[in-house]
């Protein structure tokens, strides 16, 4: 079987990192266009950084949850069988890798890690970002900008994760509200296509409708029972 998995902030919630449009959500208390956008990092980088230099302390303090160790496992039992996961997150941290998943897709990148806007290096980077840095690899002053798609740019990775979409035989889709697109859009994309479409979540995502079946609870409980 072919799994195409699509997680979002939900999944890493009971790891202590906030989600976006819950009640507390971050984009309920800061104004993505703001913060998350081209536009407001050429306006103002210094609160951008400010901004993903906390929440990448967060993220790194941060620790897996059973959710993501059950998928991590997942991959392992599929690839046992002939089969294979795909799986595709829309968060920018790191706790799948952690968790021991091999091969994870960031679909709006990676809050540890750096983008050169000059030369386009991308390279690891944990420690906070700032516009007095000059790039390491061409040495071009206050380049630097993370690795993470914001409002307006194109998602990373679209073409492989729709040749994968494309190939599965079943859809899931873990703790997002189903209103960023295009994410929101592959589950419809997945029915199109005839195949089936599962959602586990907290309370029904925006794009309920597009599912087949649904799981609801907090994904540290639900998934490892999915998985197991
Ligand atoms: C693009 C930045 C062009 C990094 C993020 C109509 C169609 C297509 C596009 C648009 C459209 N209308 C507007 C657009 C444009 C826009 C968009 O979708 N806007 C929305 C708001 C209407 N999209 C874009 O700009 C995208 N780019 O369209 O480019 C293009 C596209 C295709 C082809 C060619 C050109 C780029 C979008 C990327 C934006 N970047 N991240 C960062 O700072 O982290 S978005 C942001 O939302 C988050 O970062 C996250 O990645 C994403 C999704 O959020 P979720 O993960 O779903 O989180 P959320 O809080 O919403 O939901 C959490 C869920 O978990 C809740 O349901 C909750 O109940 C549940 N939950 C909570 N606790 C638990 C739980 N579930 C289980 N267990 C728990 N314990």
């Amino acid at each position: 079987m072919n799994l195409f998995v699509l997680t979002g902030a939900g999944i890493s919630a009971e790891s202590g990192l906030g989600t976006f449009r819950d009640r507390e959500g971050l984009w309920r208390r800061f104004d993505p266009m703001r913060l998350a956008t081209p536009e407001a990092f050429a306006a103002d980088p210094d609160e951008v950084h400010a901004f993903y230099n906390l929440r990448r302390q967060g993220v790194v303090a941060a620790q897996l949850n059973a959710a993501h160790a059950a998928l991590a496992r997942l991959e392992t039992v599929l690839a046992e069988r002939g089969g294979a996961l795909f799986l595709c997150t829309q968060n920018v941290d790191d706790l799948h890798e952690r968790a021991g998943s091999g091969s994870v897709t960031h679909m709006h990148g990676e809050i540890l890690k750096a983008r050169c806007t000059a030369c386009r290096d991308v390279r690891g980077n944990r420690g906070d970002l700032g516009t007095d840095q000059p790039c390491p690899s061409c040495g071009a002053a206050g380049s630097l900008r993370l690795d993470i798609g914001w409002f307006g740019e194109m998602p990373m990775h679209l073409g492989r994760i729709e040749a994968a979409l494309d190939r599965a035989d079943l859809f899931a889709a873990i703790g997002t509200s189903g209103a960023v697109y295009p994410a929101a859009g592959f589950a419809a994309r997945a029915r199109r296509n005839g195949i089936r479409t599962l959602e586990m979540n907290l309370e029904p995502s925006d794009n309920a409708g597009s599912f087949d079946e649904a799981r609801y609870g907090p994904a540290g409980a639900i998934v490892p029972a999915f998985v197991n």
